[in-house]
C-alpha cells in the first residue's frame, strides 16, 4: 500500500475509539444518528485524489455496530470531502442498513435529473454544501446555486458547513438558496465568545428570520476550549434546542474526520443528551421526530 498516496493504513488524525463507554442516557425508541460518515475501505471505496485529508477506514458495519451499542436506531450518513463526489461508500452503507439509513451526498453542476433521481432510490435526501476553505478551496459557488434549483425539485434539502465568522458574507448567498437549508455544527461559533458572540447571533437570526433553517446541535468536540465533557458547549446547544425545538437535529460526527486534539468518546456524547434537551418531549423532537420528518418523512407522523 502507498503511504505516500495517503492510504487509510496512514491517516491524517486520530482513529476512532475501538470501545467507545456505553451510556447512561437511553435514547427514545427510534433515535436518528443525522450526522455521522462512512470511509471506505479505502480498498473497496478509494479516496478522491483531491481530498484535503486521508481518514481512516471508517466502514458501514462498524458505525452499525455503533448505533446499536449507543442505543440509536438509525444513522444519516453525510458524504465528506474525501470522498468527493463519489457517494459509493455512502450508497454502499445504506443498501445494506435494512432500511435504517438515509443519506446527503455531494455532487457536481453537471449532474443529471436522472443521476439524482438514481441517488433518491439509493436513500439520498439531501446534498451538501461546503465552505470550509480547509476542506475544499473556494467553494463553487454557482454551482451550488444550480445543483440548489436541480435538488429544489425533488423535495431535497441543501446541507451547509460553514464557520460562523464567515456568515456575514456567505448569509445572503445562503438565504437564497431554495428549499429548506439544514446548517451543520450549530453554524460552527466561536465558543470562546460566548453566546453573544458575533457569529453566533448571526447564526441564531438566520434561524429567527426563515423558517425554512434547521440546525444541527453536533460536534462539541470540534467547538469546545475546555475539552471533555464540553460543558462550555452545553449552553449553545441547549439555546437551540429551547428555541427551535421543531428544526434541531443530533449527531455523533463518527468517526469525527480531522480531530488531531482528543477523540471523542461517542457514549458521552449521547450523555450530553439530556443535557441539551432537558425534557423527554425536546429528546423526542430532537432524536426521532424532526430527522423522521427530513429523512422518512413517509413514515413520520403526522
Ligand atoms: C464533519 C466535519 C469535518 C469534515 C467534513 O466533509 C468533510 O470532510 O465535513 C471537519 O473536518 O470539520 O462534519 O465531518
Amino acid at each position: 500500500m502507498d503511504l505516500a498516496e495517503g492510504s487509510a493504513a496512514n491517516p491524517d488524525y486520530l482513529p476512532y475509539l475501538a470501545e467507545p463507554s456505553k451510556p447512561v442516557f437511553r435514547p427514545p425508541p427510534g433515535a436518528v444518528d443525522a450526522h455521522c460518515h462512512v470511509f471506505g475501505p479505502a480498498a473497496v471505496f478509494p479516496f478522491s485524489p483531491r481530498r484535503k485529508y486521508t481518514p481512516v477506514d471508517a466502514p458501514a458495519e462498524t458505525l452499525f455496530a455503533l448505533r446499536d451499542h449507543l442505543g440509536l436506531s438509525r444513522n444519516v450518513i453525510v458524504q465528506a470531502t474525501c470522498h468527493g463526489s463519489d457517494n459509493a461508500a455512502v450508497l454502499d452503507a445504506i443498501a445494506r442498513s435494512g432500511g435504517r439509513a438515509r443519506g446527503v451526498a455531494v455532487v457536481e453542476a453537471d449532474i443529471t435529473p436522472d443521476a439524482l433521481a438514481d441517488l433518491h432510490r439509493g436513500g439520498v435526501r439531501g446534498v451538501r454544501f461546503n465552505f470550509l476553505k480547509r476542506l475544499v478551496g473556494d467553494a463553487p459557488k454557482d454551482d451550488y446555486v444550480r445543483i440548489a434549483q436541480l435538488i429544489a425539485e425533488m423535495g431535497w434539502h441543501t446541507v451547509v458547513y460553514f464557520e460562523s465568522a464567515e456568515l456575514a458574507d456567505l448569509g445572503p448567498f445562503i438565504s437564497a438558496l431554495p428549499g429548506v437549508i439544514v446548517i451543520d455544527h450549530m453554524g460552527r461559533p466561536d465558543i470562546a465568545q460566548g453566546l453573544s458572540g458575533d457569529g453566533f447571533l448571526r447564526v441564531l437570526d438566520l434561524m429567527d428570520s426563515d423558517p425554512r433553517f434547521w440546525i444541527k446541535v453536533s460536534c462539541p468536540e470540534r467547538l469546545s476550549v475546555t475539552g471533555p465533557p464540553y460543558d462550555d458547549v452545553v449552553p449553545f446547544a441547549r439555546l437551540l434546542v429551547e428555541r427551535f425545538p421543531d428544526r434541531v437535529l443530533w449527531g455523533t460526527d463518527w468517526p469525527h474526520p480531522n480531530m488531531r486534539s482528543h477523540m471523542p468518546d461517542e457514549g458521552m456524547l449521547v450523555d450530553m443528551i439530556p443535557r441539551i434537551a432537558v425534557t423527554a418531549a425536546a429528546q423526542r423532537k430532537l432524536l426521532v421526530d424532526n430527522p423522521m420528518r427530513l429523512y422518512w418523512p413517509e413514515e413520520a407522523g403526522a
